[in-house]
């Protein structure tokens, strides 16, 4: 036993098994002649799964008896991916598994493929909300990430036509086996309704809401990679109360009408909104964000009280991350708390609230920045609108001390945006209230500080920092791609690497060691003849995110229809076949990226039917994008396409993703692009078109694309293609935004990435040299893991230190 009296789970392959045996029989209630494949999957879970939660058990012990500084991860999204071999490995029971299955009759990778990952996320945001996650439990930093636990995750894609359609994602039908219900920390939330004043008090009011809503939290377990911690990111699901069922209507008969308030009240977390730029002003959306924002504040708070007294010490033991604006809500909502629940003065609950939060921006696309309509927020949170006003005058009061009579930076600055309409501006707001702002790449946070912010960097400078985004190195290379992880600890030794990634430098001296050369490329072939798209002995071409004009699928468009004329004009020509490979999926309501979708999947049937160009170049699209296809595709690439117009993309985590495993870049100098380039050096990466500053400068001297079309005989033939119906007449619309308003400047780029295409095929002409490339693009990119994004965030914005949990506490 140990001290805190548990009793300590085997570590032998009868005592897993047993254990096995035990969840299929007393946990799942079934028995091995009646166990379904399912049931085989939920027994295995669950006792991987107690294995973490012992480790959890000490975790939490460690915790409250050191009493540490604490980080709170407040995200709406969470992209998790699968759940199952993740933990397998993360508790070392991978071989006791499939041992053990054979009791059922059952293989592991059988198993594997019941497991589905939770799909609460988008994109970039909520990947990197996970790994962060797992990052911070790897470096013993005690932290609890906080979400949403929607019913419903990003839509599931498939193609149908080949245009995309969207099925929903009911990702937890047949119910999640890792997941902890906690109904006794349930929260109250509430909406709408109106203020009060308190009698004898100028500044306390008392709200009173118009609608009551229940917050159930569950958790999953985060255990971090060769440490005994164990974390939790902790998800809330809306529930109407008791009084929300009316059962006299019931009893009339009225039976919609008896739970109407119920559905209401659950519909809260019912699905995820599917864009992964600002939508409009959506109710639900802001019900939503103050719904996690509410509950997870109030556990805080609660968590926060079982070791501590009074407030004072509150900042000192908390800090809380804002992932982006969709949590920022939490600045007013805790300046209520403490001002009209708890009773502190105005200024003491200002200062408390400001050095508590951290905020991380995302992106730099005007469109992007939340903004919420006066009125709404009014009607749905007429406290939190109060306080934003006051806290605004304070603000705004403080730039006019230092900078007097400047009225156009009052107005520039100010929270509410006097437009045609007024509007909350949420970035202003998750700015002035709290102690650091970062940005998620170099280039990003410079901008920030040099655009979107400036007015804010002037004021704050101290403010303003940078922290370059990183990918879990357990999930994107030992999970995702064994084979080059095997050959990765062969050539170095030893696996420490997997959590100290900047080892993977001393692959540097293997890049030209022949047999690990061809070692290195027979791991490539053999993942792409797993992937099984395409032919394995192809140059496999892959660009894999959201589809969005700035991310410009659309100019990789352009290049795949110029190589078919080349091809069509030249049969014989000596091609560099090639597999380009697209996946993403587009936000159901934004159709300008639906048509590229569209456009794609018709030039790709138009070359598979062509026999002159078939055998030099496929088109292949990946339906239904998440993390766990990028599991399956990262590892066979050879070329990662990041061809953002510079200064749109915020970071980008794909690109890391990628050259971790040993693809090139192909790339604009956007996000962290440029920091991939620095670190691999420039002869490693395939840079090509505008950078920020001459895309600037062209938006502002004038963008004309038909001079591009016009002059361009290649481009004009790419683009005449697409119109004059050569692919069934679909992507008109295409053709006609890149010759029209382009904001993305996709023709001006187009000559010089065709121009770097072709040196990326004398690269691949020459395999040594390609295997180099690849090589030194894996030693050189250890920088990108994020345990050091985290030990960024630990050092300079969090200030907090690792609390280890001893094993035998
Ligand atoms: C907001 C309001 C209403 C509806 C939707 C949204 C919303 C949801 C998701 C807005 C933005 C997002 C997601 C943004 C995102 O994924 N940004 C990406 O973040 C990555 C991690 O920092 C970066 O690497 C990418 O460059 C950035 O695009």
């Amino acid at each position: 036993r140990q001290g805190i009296g548990l009793r300590r789970l085997g570590t032998t392959a009868d005592e897993f098994q047993q254990d096995l045996l035990s969840s299929l029989y007393y946990r799942r209630g079934t028995t091995v002649e009646s166990a379904s494949p399912r049931d085989a999957y939920e027994a295995l879970a669950l006792t991987v799964r107690d294995r973490l939660a012992e480790r959890r058990a000490r975790t939490a012990a460690a915790h409250f008896a050191s009493n540490p500084r604490w980080v709170y991860y407040l995200s709406a999204e969470y992209l998790l991916g699968a759940q199952l071999e993740q933990n397998l490995l993360y508790s070392g029971t991978g071989d006791l598994a499939s041992q053990s299955l054979k009791v059922l009759g059952r293989t592991l990778e059988e198993i594997e493929d019941l497991d589905v990952e939770p799909g609460l996320g988008n994109g970039g945001l909520g990947r990197l909300a996970a790994c962060l996650v797992d990052a911070m439990a790897t470096r013993d930093i005690p932290a609890v990430g906080y979400g949403i636990r929607y019913d419903f995750g990003i839509f599931r894609q498939s193609l149908e036509g080949g245009a995309q359609a969207e099925r929903p994602d009911d990702w937890a039908f047949q119910g999640n086996p890792w997941e902890f219900p906690a109904p006794d920390d349930r929260q109250t939330v509430g909406f709408y309704g109106h203020t009060e004043p308190v009698a004898g008090s100028p500044t306390r009011k008392s709200w009173v809401p118009g609608e009551i809503v229940l917050g159930e939290p569950s958790h999953m377990l985060v255990p971090g990679y060769r440490t005994e911690t164990v974390n939790i990111v902790r998800l809330w699901r809306a529930r109407g109360s008791e009084a929300s069922f009316d059962l006299s209507r019931f009893a009339a008969g009225q039976y919609a009408e008896a739970v109407q308030e119920a559905v209401r009240a659950e519909n809260i977390s019912k699905v995820l909104y599917p864009d992964d730029s600002t939508e409009l002003g959506r109710e639900l959306r802001l019900k939503q964000q103050y719904f996690l924002v509410s509950c997870s504040l109030r556990d805080i708070i609660r968590r926060f009280r079982l070791r501590n007294e009074g407030w004072d010490d509150f900042a000192e033991k908390t800090v809380i991350q804002l992932n982006d604006t969709h949590p920022t809500i939490a600045i007013p909502e805790l300046m209520r708390l403490l001002v009209d629940e708890y009773e502190l003065d105005w200024d003491k609950a200002w200062s408390i609230t400001r050095s508590t939060f951290a905020y991380t921006c995302h992106t730099l696309l005007p469109e992007a920045l939340e903004t919420w309509p006066v009125p709404l927020f009014e009607r749905l949170l007429p406290r939190h609108l109060e306080i934003i006003y006051l806290i605004n005058m304070f603000f705004l009061r403080e730039v006019e001390a230092r900078f007097p009579g400047d009225s156009d930076r009052l107005r520039r600055m100010s929270i509410i945006g006097e437009g045609s309409e007024r509007r909350v501006r949420m970035a202003h707001l998750a700015v002035v209230g709290t102690e650091a702002v970062n940005g998620v790449a170099e280039l990003h946070s410079k901008l920030l500080r040099e655009t979107v912010l400036q007015d804010f960097a002037d004021l704050w400078p101290a403010k303003f920092q940078n922290v370059t985004n990183g990918v879990s190195p357990r999930r994107f290379m030992k999970l995702a791609n064994p084979r080059l992880s095997d050959l990765i600890t062969e050539g170095l030794g030893d696996d420490g690497w997997l959590n100290d990634l900047d080892r993977l430098a001393g692959l540097e001296r293997l890049a030209g060691d022949a047999s690990f050369m061809e070692r290195w490329r027979a791991v490539k072939r053999a993942n792409k003849v797993d992937l099984a798209a395409g032919d394995p002995d192809s140059l496999t071409d892959v660009m894999i995110k959201r589809f969005h004009e700035y991310k410009r699928q659309q100019l990789k468009l352009l290049h795949v229809i110029t190589m078919y004329h080349r091809i069509r004009a030249n049969p014989a020509g000596d091609w560099v076949p090639r597999t380009v490979l697209f996946a993403g999926k587009a936000a159901p309501a934004y159709h300008a990226a639906k048509n590229i979708i569209r456009l794609i999947n018709a030039v790709g049937a138009t070359i598979a039917a062509d026999p002159v160009v078939a055998p030099h170049l496929t088109v292949v699209f990946a339906e239904n994008y998440n993390v766990t296809l990028a599991e399956r595709i990262i590892p066979a690439a050879d070329l990662s396409e990041q061809i953002s117009l510079a200064g749109k993309e915020a970071s980008g985590t794909g690109n890391m993703k990628l050259a971790l495993n040993g693809a090139i870049t192909i790339g604009t100098l956007d996000g962290a692009n440029i920091e991939i380039r620095a670190r691999v050096g420039e002869e490693n990466f395939f840079l090509f078109g505008l950078d920020a500053f001459q895309a600037a400068e062209v938006q502002i001297s004038g963008y004309h694309p038909r001079e591009h079309y016009d002059r361009d005989a290649e481009l004009k033939a790419a683009i005449d293609a697409i119109t004059a119906g050569t692919f069934g007449g679909v992507g008109r619309e295409v053709a006609d935004s890149l010759l029209g308003w382009d904001e993305y400047l996709t023709l001006a780029d187009y000559r010089s990435y065709l121009d770097c295409q072709e040196e990326v095929e004398r690269a691949w002409r020459d395999p040594d040299r390609w295997t180099r490339l690849s090589i030194l693009n894996t030693a050189h990119s250890g920088f990108f893991s994020a345990d050091r994004t985290i030990a960024d965030y630990a050092a300079r914005i969090w200030r907090v230190a690792p609390v280890p949990v001893p094993k035998d506490i």
